[in-house]
């Protein structure tokens, strides 16, 4: 069969780039799923500049017909959500109900943002002269480039594209160049829903090529960004060098304490959830098991039979509970980073070798490495892969010190039945989100997201909060 071409989406039109590079199954990378057209810098510059054109009617525009297209968006994708999540599992390794559920989170954001279409308000406020009256209200911030990463194909175009196009802004999308067939699927899902032309734009192409002139483009009002903590500090200085609006969300080094009094059956669970799930690829994963001394020889126990039980295989095999690594590099990335760790002196308990299955994948087996302390690298470094590490503490005071003991701040976790030990974490954890019981990822949609410190800059992403970042405040004064 021929493979499929794909184009991006600039003004309304469907646009071949320079050349098409080829979209990898990383369960079976004899697998191609399509071809993926790779834009230049001139490209780029088009897709801004139709942003710019169709930014006076759709910023100022009816609302309705802004929410009926919103709906409509969001009500396919959730009807498609088998055949988008069997494509997202394909191109980005996650298991098959994993991708089923990240499409139905990307559906479920576009239907609030719906609704936040005619939610937006603003204020009256007594002035203080006579004769005087104030408004403040929300405008758009006009044209929004969005850098997405690779490991939400789809949940994070559509939680950046969703808020930026309900406030009335102009899109400028570049998803991550290893997965850009959600990215596509979305847009041509876009493109039909009575969206205007040029409102929208996916530009596809690596981020060395196209991301730069993205930042730069005098035409670009804001950038948001999901990544690496190395390529949003560049993009912060490039923004703040033009005075653009800037949101990032980096990595995580996320801590997840498991006290003596916890259930340890719900401990291993949520710990193994954290840590190896969606192939420990996400910047809310727990990479840092901090166990107190009277739990310890039983949950290392418990971990490492629950581990031995984890099947990995083939992202739409029956069953599969982990999915392999994404990319070749990341793969790297993650057995270095194992070495890395046994060279500062932490032992390798479980896992940490490539697995040979009968299709060529890049399949790791989740790596615990125990005796770890806080000063290594393993331990302040993010891996992005299913690689954990136990730091053992004597007790609650020391598991809190080291969980805030890191230059991230995105999500932290406790397991615990003790009410005082789990109010008092939940107020004195650093960390933007903290779960109690919970795994330290899978978020709500609806609900703020975001972190501290080195991992998140500017306004939170999400829910209604997400005004703050995609509207800006405009002050108005009347004689009356
Ligand atoms: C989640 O944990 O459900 O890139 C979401 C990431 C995050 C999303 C995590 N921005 O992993």
């Amino acid at each position: 069969m021929a493979i499929q071409k794909h184009d991006n989406l600039i003004n309304g039109q469907w646009v071949a780039g320079a050349h098409y590079a080829p979209n990898i199954n990383p369960s079976n990378i004899a697998d191609v799923i399509g071809d993926y057209t790779q834009a230049d810098a001139a490209q780029l510059d088009a897709a801004v500049k139709a942003a710019q054109a169709a930014l006076p009617a759709w910023s100022t525009g009816n609302i309705q017909a802004r929410a009926d297209a919103l709906d409509k968006i969001g009500t396919e994708i959730l009807a498609r959500r088998e055949e988008l999540g069997t494509l997202l599992a394909r191109e980005e390794g996650k298991t098959l109900p994993e991708g089923i559920g990240e499409v139905s989170r990307a559906g479920n954001i576009f239907k609030f943002f719906a609704g936040e279409c005619l939610r937006l308000s603003g204020e009256i406020v007594p002035s203080v002269r006579s004769g005087v009256s104030v408004e403040i209200t929300r405008e758009p911030v006009g044209v929004i480039g969005l850098i997405t990463p690779w490991n939400f194909p789809i949940a994070i175009p559509a939680w950046k594209t969703a808020p930026a196009l309900a406030y009335g802004n102009c899109v400028v999308l570049k998803p991550a160049d290893l997965v850009p067939g959600c990215a596509w699927a979305l847009a041509e899902i876009i493109s039909r829903s009575g969206i205007p032309a040029g409102v929208f734009n996916l530009v596809m192409g690596r981020g060395s090529v196209i991301g730069d002139p993205l930042v730069n483009h005098p035409g670009i009002n804001a950038i948001s960004f999901t990544g690496s903590q190395g390529v949003g500090n560049r993009i912060a200085q490039q923004c703040a060098a033009n005075l653009k609006k800037v949101q990032l969300e980096m990595g995580g080094k996320n801590p997840q304490v498991i006290l003596d009094d916890a259930d340890l059956a719900q401990a291993v669970e949520l710990s193994v959830q954290s840590a190896f799930f969606s192939t420990g690829q996400r910047c809310t994963a727990a990479s840092r098991l901090i166990v107190t001394d009277g739990i310890y020889p039983k949950f290392l126990g418990a971990m490492k039979q629950r581990m031995a039980g984890l099947k990995i295989g083939d992202a739409l095999g029956a069953g599969i509970d982990i999915g392999p690594v994404s990319s070749r590099a990341q793969l790297e990335q993650d057995l270095s980073y194992v070495e890395i760790g046994k060279a500062e002196g932490g032992l390798l308990v479980a896992g940490g070798e490539r697995l040979k299955l009968s299709a060529e994948g890049f399949y790791l087996a989740p790596a615990l490495l125990t005796d770890t302390t806080a000063a290594m690298r393993i331990n302040r470094e993010e891996v992005f892969g299913p690689v954990a590490s136990i730091i053992r503490v004597k007790g609650y005071e020391e598991a809190l010190r080291e969980a805030n003991n890191t230059p991230y701040g995105l999500s932290s976790g406790i397991a615990t039945t003790s009410l005082k030990y789990a109010s008092h974490f939940k107020r004195h954890s650093q960390a933007g989100m903290v779960m109690v019981n919970l795994p330290t990822a899978g978020v709500d949609y609806h609900v703020p997201f975001g972190g501290r410190k080195g991992s998140s800059y500017g306004s939170r992403e999400q829910g209604r909060y997400a005004h703050e970042f995609f509207t800006t405040v405009k002050t108005t004064y009347i004689a009356s």
